[in-house]
């Protein structure tokens, strides 16, 4: 069960954050909006949601996700791969540390965003991508060896369509995982049931699975139909500002 969710309300700067789209610039208004049903529905899940203000220093802060690895053993403090996004995990660190007293940290030169690992039960996934080096992946590994977690990488660095490992795949409970077809075949995703996304709603596969729900993204008719057939109960939300720049459902919050 996870209990607790932590969040960023976006700045008034979030248009200026890093992307790789051209979907337009996100309208702030709308921005707050979808933020704030985002934080309603974790609310409706169960959690008890920790909402930190906006850090305008950080146009792209408001995704904490890639500022830590939260497990039930034990955190792991990340260390951003995008430049402007380094100072982050300084900022998030308190408010970890009230939930996690004592937290493990990647260190130089490992870099590693949070969006790159997928928690699938006791093993985790590690995308080593254009922010999550090689030597990043290997120290949370051994962080998570420490815990009594296994892990495997996934390297996604030739996959340009997806910015995190995480914009690909997703666990959903049991032995689960949601994930774009086009890297469904990767031999460390065969021993799982795999709900496969199509090419044209590849930015679905980024979905979070929280005590028994499921939140997706609005317009994804597909992978929704997929989900529903698989027996999941299933939350919409309109993520269209967020897509945007980049990110996705698990990126905005941190979930323990
Ligand atoms: C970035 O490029 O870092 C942000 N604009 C988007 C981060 C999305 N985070 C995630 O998928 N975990």
């Amino acid at each position: 069960m996870f209990k607790n969710a932590i969040v960023r309300v976006p700045g008034k700067n979030f248009a200026d954050g890093l992307t790789t789209v051209s979907l337009g610039v996100p309208r702030l208004d709308v921005v707050l909006q979808q933020h704030a049903s985002y934080c309603a529905v974790l609310k409706v899940c169960g959690l008890a949601v920790t909402s930190l203000p906006a850090d305008e220093r950080y146009p792209d802060s408001t995704f904490v996700e890639d500022t830590a690895i939260l497990t039930e053993r034990g955190a792991i403090l990340t260390r951003p791969g995008a430049a402007s996004r380094a100072g982050e995990t300084a900022e998030i660190r308190e408010e970890i540390a009230r939930f996690f007293p004592t937290m493990a940290e990647i260190e130089a030169p490992g870099t590693l965003d949070g969006g790159d690992i997928c928690e699938a039960g006791s093993h985790f996934l590690i995308g080593v991508s254009q922010r999550t080096n090689e030597e990043g992946a290997r120290q949370l590994g051994v962080h998570l060896a420490k815990l009594g977690y296994t892990s495997s990488t996934i390297d996604i660095r030739k996959m340009t369509s997806i910015l995190h490992l995480k914009s690909g795949v997703s666990y959903i409970g049991g032995e689960t995982l949601v994930v774009m077809a086009e890297m469904a075949e990767k031999e460390v995703f065969r021993k799982y049931q795999r709900i496969l996304v199509p090419l044209e709603e590849s930015y679905a596969a980024n979905c979070v699975w929280v005590n028994g729900r499921i939140l997706m993204a609005e317009g994804y008719p597909q992978l929704r139909a997929a989900l529903v057939n698989h027996g999941l109960e299933l939350i919409v939300l309109e993520m269209s500002e967020f897509q945007k720049m980049d990110g996705g459902l698990s990126c905005l919050s941190l979930r323990f």
